[in-house]
C-alpha cells in the first residue's frame, strides 16, 4: 500500500515543552487529564477534508502549487480514493480522532445527478471501511452548496426552485451519509445564501426560503435517524456581499424568527468572527451565553488582509479565551475543534500540513491548561462577582425578575443619591491574564 507521508514514521508523540523536535507535541498530551477529562476528549480535534486534503494552494492570481502525491489520477474516482487513503493516513499519524467533510470533497460530481449520487455512495462506503480500520470518526458532515455554478445566485435562497431541489438532494444525501458514518452534527454554512444587489433581490422571500429549507432538513433528519445537532456557521460576507447568517447574533435571531432554536446551535469560526469585526471570543461567548455554542472552526485571520485567509491558529491568548468559554459551558457534546485552516501558498510541501496542525493543537492544548488554571483559581469569576455585587440586592433581583418599573427605579435613585464610580480594571485583568499565559508552572 502506497504511503503518502513516508517522512512521518509513526504517530506524532508528546515530548513536552522543552523538545526541539518539530514533529512532536509540546503541550498536547492526548491521555492527560484536564478538568476531569482527557485532553483528547476536551479538545476533540478534527481534520478538515477540504483544506487539508483538497486544497491546492491556488489563489485568484495563481495556479495550484501544492505538491501532493495523492489525488493525481486521471480517473476522478481513483483520485478520490487515493485522496481518502491519504486523509486517513494523515489523521492517524497526527493522532487526531475526527474529521469533517463536504459531500463534494470526498466524491466527484458525475455527468448526471444519479451518477453523482453513485460516486458519493462509493466514497461514503470507503470512508465507513477506513473509519472501521483506523478508529477515526466523523465529527460533522456538510453539503457543499457554494462551488457548483448552479449555486451562483444561492442554494436554498435561489430564485429558481429547481436549484433548491438540487441543493435539497445534496443535503438529503449528505445527512444520510452523516448518519451512516456516525457524525454527531451537521453544518450549514451559507456562503451563497445572501445577495450582492438589492435591485434584483427579494430579501424577505430569500430568508423565508432559507428558513423553510432548514425545516425540511430537520424533518428529513428525523426520517433518516439523525440524532445529532444542526449547526449554522455564521459568516458576514465572502463569497456573497451580504450573507444572511452574518454573525452569531444575526444567526440566533434567524433561528428564533423561523422557529428552529430547538434543533440548531452555532459553529463559530475564528476568521469569520474577525471578518464581522468581532473577536473570536465575542462570537463564542455570544453563542455560549444562550446555550448555543455547538462547535468551533479553529483558524486565524490576517490583521492586514481583509479576507478569509484561514491560517492555522497559533495565538495562545485567543485559544485560552476559547477554552475558557468551552470549559465554563461544560464542553462541546455535539461538536469539537475543526481545523478549517490551510497552509500558506508558499508552504507547498505535504509536510507543512503536519507543522500547521501540530502548532494549532499545541496552541489549544496550552490554552486548555491555562483556562483550567484560571477557572480553578477563580480570578476572573471573583472579580466579576465583586463587579456585579450590587445585583445581590433586592433592587438587583427586581430588575432581573422584571418586577420593578421606571417609577420605582426613579424613587430608588432619588433616595440613594449618586452611584459609586468604580474602575473596570481592564489593564490589571490583562496583566493577570498574562501572568497565567506566560506562567512557567503551566506546562
Ligand atoms: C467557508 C467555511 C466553510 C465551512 C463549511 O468560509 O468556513 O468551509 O466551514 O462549509
Ligand atoms: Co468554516
Amino acid at each position: 500500500m502506497k504511503e503518502f507521508f513516508p517522512e512521518v514514521k509513526g504517530k506524532i508523540a508528546y515530548e513536552g515543552p522543552r523538545t526541539k523536535n518539530p514533529l512532536a507535541f509540546r503541550y498536547y498530551d492526548s491521555e492527560r487529564l484536564v478538568a476531569g477529562k482527557t485532553m483528547r476528549e476536551q479538545l476533540k480535534f478534527a481534520v478538515c477534508y477540504w483544506h487539508t486534503l483538497k486544497g491546492n494552494g491556488s489563489d485568484p492570481f495563481g495556479a495550484p502549487v501544492y505538491n501532493r502525491p495523492w489525488g493525481q489520477e486521471t480517473n476522478a474516482l481513483e483520485a478520490a480514493d487515493s485522496t481518502m487513503r491519504a486523509a486517513f493516513e494523515f489523521i492517524q499519524k497526527l493522532g487526531v480522532d475526527y474529521y469533517c467533510f463536504h459531500d463534494r470533497d470526498i466524491a466527484p460530481d458525475g455527468a448526471t445527478l444519479s451518477e453523482t449520487h453513485s460516486n458519493f455512495e462509493k466514497l461514503v462506503n470507503r470512508a465507513a471501511a477506513l473509519q472501521k480500520d483506523t478508529g477515526v470518526k466523523l465529527l460533522w458532515g456538510t453539503a457543499g452548496l457554494a462551488t457548483h455554478p448552479r449555486y451562483t445566485h444561492g442554494a436554498a435562497s435561489n430564485p429558481d426552485p429547481l436549484v433548491i431541489a438540487h441543493a435539497a438532494s445534496q443535503v438529503k444525501r449528505t445527512l444520510e451519509a452523516t448518519v451512516a458514518l456516525g457524525g454527531t452534527s451537521f453544518v450549514f454554512w451559507g456562503g451563497r445564501e445572501g445577495y450582492s444587489s438589492l435591485l434584483n433581490t427579494r430579501l424577505k422571500q430569500e430568508r423565508d426560503q432559507l428558513g423553510a429549507f432548514y425545516h425540511m432538513a430537520v424533518e428529513h433528519g428525523k426520517k433518516a435517524g439523525f440524532k445529532g445537532m444542526y449547526f449554522i456557521e455564521p459568516k458576514p460576507a465572502e463569497p456573497s456581499t451580504h450573507q444572511y447568517d452574518f454573525d452569531a447574533a444575526t444567526s440566533l435571531q434567524f433561528l428564533s424568527e423561523y422557529d428552529l432554536l430547538d434543533h440548531f446551535m452555532l459553529n463559530i469560526e475564528a476568521n469569520h468572527a474577525t471578518l464581522a469585526k468581532h473577536t473570536f471570543e465575542h462570537e463564542l461567548m455570544m453563542a455560549s451565553s444562550v446555550g448555543k455554542l455547538g462547535s468551533l472552526d479553529i483558524n486565524r485571520g490576517n490583521t492586514i488582509l481583509g479576507w478569509d485567509t484561514d491560517q492555522f491558529p497559533t495565538d495562545v491568548p485567543t485559544a485560552t479565551m476559547a477554552m475558557w468559554i468551552i470549559l465554563k459551558q461544560g464542553g462541546l457534546p455535539y461538536g469539537g475543534l475543526n481545523f478549517d485552516a490551510k497552509v500558506r501558498r508558499g508552504s507547498f510541501d505535504s509536510m507543512d500540513l503536519f507543522y500547521g496542525h501540530i502548532g494549532g493543537m499545541d496552541a489549544f492544548a496550552r490554552g486548555l491548561l491555562i483556562a483550567d488554571r484560571l477557572i480553578s483559581d477563580g480570578v476572573l469569576e471573583k472579580f466579576q462577582s465583586e463587579r456585579y455585587a450590587e445585583f445581590e440586592s433586592e433592587m438587583g433581583h427586581k430588575i432581573l425578575n422584571r418586577t420593578t418599573s421606571l417609577d420605582e427605579l426613579e424613587k430608588y435613585a432619588l433616595s440613594r443619591g449618586e452611584a459609586h464610580f468604580r474602575s473596570g480594571r481592564e489593564e490589571l485583568l490583562e496583566n493577570v491574564l498574562n501572568d497565567y499565559i506566560y506562567s512557567p508552572t503551566i506546562e
